[in-house]
């Protein structure tokens, strides 16, 4: 398994992260989704068949793009 921590700018409070653990937590091999609204991060724990430029394709399809 593997966790990867993403900058998100554009959450602005708990229900951006939210909805962003609902969305990623769809997705196939996405095992776990913590967020922290404060810091803009999201950790993301996830395996195969999800890969990290997946998960970035999703986040920016939801209009919450990582940053870098
Ligand atoms: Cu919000």
């Amino acid at each position: 398994m593997e966790t990867t921590k993403f900058s998100i700018p554009n959450i602005s409070c708990g229900h951006c992260v939210k909805s962003i653990q609902k969305e990623l937590g769809d997705m196939d091999g996405v095992i776990a989704v913590e967020g922290d609204p404060g810091a803009k991060e999201i950790t993301v724990s996830w395996d195969a068949p999800a890969t990290e430029e997946n998960i970035k394709s999703t986040l920016k399809e939801i209009n919450y793009p990582a940053a870098g």
